[in-house]
């Protein structure tokens, strides 16, 4: 845990050392720090038109408005691709990447691009309609369950991802249970509803089993594997079907439409099933209440959540600002003792060759600001930088609220 010390002023890193450029994110001139020499380029940032924000409501926002979200599996299951369709359809890449090419934001190391699995647990900042969300894509490798946990523990929700042609796999069982340790409110997310062997039944029924939990299914999918073509919300009845506009389908045609017995009958009755069920899950509550309460998932780490995709535009990162709560939603003990001086914890360390070791940073209580004296256990350090993190590429910020997570450049000592 780091506390302030108190302020005073030290050099700063010559800024020749750096690669700085300044991008535009949210039509706010920021400059952007690349972590590595070798690749300073920029990606194409864009935001949606008339969408302006004050830099004030870019770096801090409102508490309440912030997600800290892990992505957790095995590995495989489709943690970088879910992140990736993420930040396309939040505006924050124009173009979709895709891990069998090698040019995904999150995976950006030279070996990850090589072998298209991901090593090291990459964070990404970015903002979805209100809110902020603070996103890590975690590696699904066993070697790498160290490295998932350590993320873990600063995070305030996670979204388990499952390959539907295979279920529960050996570790995403390892990952659930780092995340039960921790208490992390979850949501499930069945993806590969397209892939051959894709079965819906099969992967809630090993959801039940190996994992002993009992998935609330909000959304049934429309059709397996080849046939897999859309969704059926089971709260509002609502579906939403796929619309390919061509082959390289970036999943942004899609029809909204509420479903009628006389459209498919079958699956109008496993709506209807599906949506009993739930009702018996939790008789107190009338759904459409419960849905917007969530106060379930907030307070219970027994309450999972199950969506099925692939991912969709605004369905998908809607369900993770919905459901999952906001740093002053959780309750953290430790925090009586601190009140409001800082209380942040240190969680992962980079290593860049220009500025020596990077720190990421979850600020629980307080405020963070650069050139700051912190106490950290037991000695004092000084903080030269602080930075919002964008897989490879950082934006310098003024300050850290409560409830952030962020990247910090240290004096070394
Ligand atoms: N058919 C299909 N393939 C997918 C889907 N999502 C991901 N994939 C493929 O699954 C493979 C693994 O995807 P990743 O996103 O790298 O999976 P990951 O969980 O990040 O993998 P690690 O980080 O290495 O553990 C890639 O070949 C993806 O193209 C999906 O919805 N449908
Ligand atoms: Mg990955």
């Amino acid at each position: 845990m780091l506390r302030i010390m108190g302020k005073f002023s030290v050099n700063a890193l010559k800024s020749s050392s750096l690669c700085n450029k300044y991008m535009y994110f949210r039509n706010t001139k920021i400059r952007v720090v690349g972590v590595t020499q070798q690749d300073c380029s920029l990606r194409n940032y864009s935001s949606p038109a008339g969408d302006v924000k004050s830099l004030h409501s870019v770096i801090n926002p409102h508490i309440s408005r912030i997600r800290n979200i892990g992505i957790m599996a095995h590995i495989d299951a489709g943690k970088t691709t879910t992140t990736e369709r993420m930040l396309y359809y939040s505006g924050y890449i124009r173009t979709l990447g895709d891990v069998d090419d090698g040019d995904t934001v999150t995976d950006f190391m030279a070996q990850e691009r090589e072998r298209g699995i991901t090593i090291q647990s990459a964070a990404v900042t970015f903002d979805w309609k209100d809110y902020r969300i603070n996103l890590i894509d975690t590696p699904g490798h066993v070697d790498f369950t160290v490295e998932v946990e350590r993320c873990l523990r600063v995070l305030d929700g996670a979204v388990a991802v499952f390959d539907a042609s295979a279920g529960v796999e050996a570790q995403t069982l390892t990952v659930w249970r780092q995340a039960d340790k921790h208490q992390i409110p979850r949501i499930c997310f069945l993806n590969k509803m397209d892939k051959n062997r894709a079965s819906f039944t099969y992967a809630v029924e090993s959801i039940k089993q190996k994992l002993k939990t009992k998935p609330l299914l909000l959304q049934l999918p429309i059709g397996e594997a080849k046939t897999f073509r859309g969704l059926v919300d089971v709260v509002t009845k609502e579906q939403i079907i796929w619309k390919p506009a061509s082959d390289v389908d970036d999943g942004k045609n899609f029809e909204r439409k509420l479903l009628l017995e006389t459209d498919d009958p079958n699956l109008f009755q496993e709506v209807q099933d599906a949506r009993n069920t739930l009702i018996e899950q939790y008789p107190a509550f009338y759904l459409k209440k419960y849905v917007s309460d969530r106060k379930v998932c907030k307070k219970s780490v027994g309450f999972f959540p199950l969506f099925s995709g692939p991912f969709l535009k605004e369905e998908g990162v809607d369900q993770y600002t919905l459901y999952l709560p906001a740093p002053n939603e959780r309750s953290y003990e430790f925090l009586q003792w601190y009140k409001d001086d800082l209380c942040a914890l240190a969680f992962k360390v980079l290593h860049d060759k220009c500025r020596g070791p990077l720190v990421f940073v979850r600020v629980y209580s307080g405020s963070l600001k650069p050139q700051s004296a912190v106490y950290n256990i037991n000695k004092s350090c000084t903080m030269i930088r602080l930075l919002l993190p964008f897989a490879d590429q950082q934006i310098e910020i003024p300050s850290l609220m409560p409830g952030n997570i962020a990247l910090t450049v240290w004096l070394k000592q």
